[in-house]
């Protein structure tokens, strides 16, 4: 009967041996049918028990029973010690392929703003910014608007505070670096600007790109010589531009600048109405009432100033039918540009 026993034990402690050292699940399975298979030794061992006198029986089988706990317990510590070792070996191996990651993109407005600035850098501007909530004085007041302009009507504007407000084009970024700086100035002024507005073509939230010159001899000549270069090299090479009177409270005389319609050239067709023309931007030299609010002399400098809005040049550069396919994140549109 101690024989018996000491066998057990022998043969459970080869088993522990066995599992523990298994390197890999093939080692652990052969491992596995010598002791715990059908006629692995445990298993025989076990059944040998009910040979055994009745006297002896339940000892022995007690011995046996817990052998085989032990050996079982540990075949499934084995099996779950080399699952983990394979799962580290396969986030370590390096002779597997990458994994691709999906490779973003610059939003359709941020890459124009950035080809609309980047324009304008190559013909001598520096690109200047400004906050986002501003006051009433540098929005409205320093720009010549009279308090009672439309532009300043609650309709238009959206107020965070007194005389605190979302600011309704960047011309604040302008007076701002005019405070700071002497002529010559020449720059534009990027950047998100808000108003109460929502349509095909309008969005609360939209961008701008504006810009400033102020130097000795500035002319309306200069407005259009870069207005024209801006639009041949945003559009294309044959772009051409015209000038028609308009109004804004910051500059005299005003202009709007049209195209020639991206779509039939300047023939007519219904993008543009059959006029021939889309309207860009709007333009003027910069009324020199403005100078005085930043200590410039109107008898030295001129200059002139211009604001396009991003959001329309990418609409007319890329054939968008509406404003929101812009904002919506919709991947199937992001995605074509
Ligand atoms: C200073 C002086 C003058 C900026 C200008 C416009 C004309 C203009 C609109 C175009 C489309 C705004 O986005 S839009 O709706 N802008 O028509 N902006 S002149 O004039 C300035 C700016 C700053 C100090």
């Amino acid at each position: 009967m101690s024989g018996l026993l000491e066998k057990i034990v022998s043969i459970q402690n080869s088993a522990l041996q066995a599992f523990n050292q298994a390197a890999n699940s093939q080692d652990l399975e052969k491992a596995r049918v010598e002791f715990l298979g059908t006629k692995g030794r445990l298993t025989e061992l076990t059944r040998s028990v009910g040979t055994l006198p009745a006297e002896e029986r339940p000892q022995a089988g007690q011995a046996a029973n817990e052998a085989l706990k032990t050996t079982k317990a540990a075949h499934q510590k084995a099996l779950e010690r080399i699952a983990e070792t394979k799962s580290q070996k396969a986030a370590l191996d390096v002779t597997l392929p990458g994994r691709r990651r999906p490779v973003g993109r610059q939003h359709l407005i941020s890459r124009t703003m950035t080809e609309i600035c980047e324009i304008f850098e190559r013909l001598g501007f520096t690109v200047v910014e400004g906050p986002e909530v501003e006051t009433d004085y540098y929005n409205f007041e320093a720009l010549n608007f009279p308090a009672d302009h439309p532009s300043r009507d609650m309709q238009e504007t959206l107020f965070v505070g007194n005389k605190l407000l979302l600011r309704t084009h960047t011309s604040p970024v302008q007076i701002r670096t005019m405070e700071k700086r002497r002529p010559p100035v020449w720059i534009v002024a990027p950047g998100k600007t808000y108003r109460r507005d929502d349509d095909i073509t309008h969005s609360p939230m939209f961008h701008q790109v504006e810009g400033l010159v102020v130097d000795k001899g500035i002319t309306m000549a200069d407005l259009k010589g870069i207005l024209s270069a801006f639009a041949t090299s945003f559009f294309s090479p044959d772009t051409a531009i015209r000038l028609r009177p308009s109004f804004f409270p910051f500059t005299e005389p005003s202009a709007e600048v049209d195209i020639a319609c991206v779509l039939c050239g300047g023939r007519g067709c219904r993008l543009c109405k059959g006029s021939g023309w889309l309207e860009l931007l709007g333009s003027g030299m910069v009324d020199p009432a403005l100078y005085k609010f930043v200590g410039y002399d109107p008898r030295e400098v001129s200059g002139f100033a211009f604001g396009l809005g991003v959001d329309r040049a990418a609409m007319l550069k890329y054939g968008l039918s509406n404003i929101r396919h812009l904002y919506e994140g919709d991947l199937r549109f992001l995605e074509q540009f």
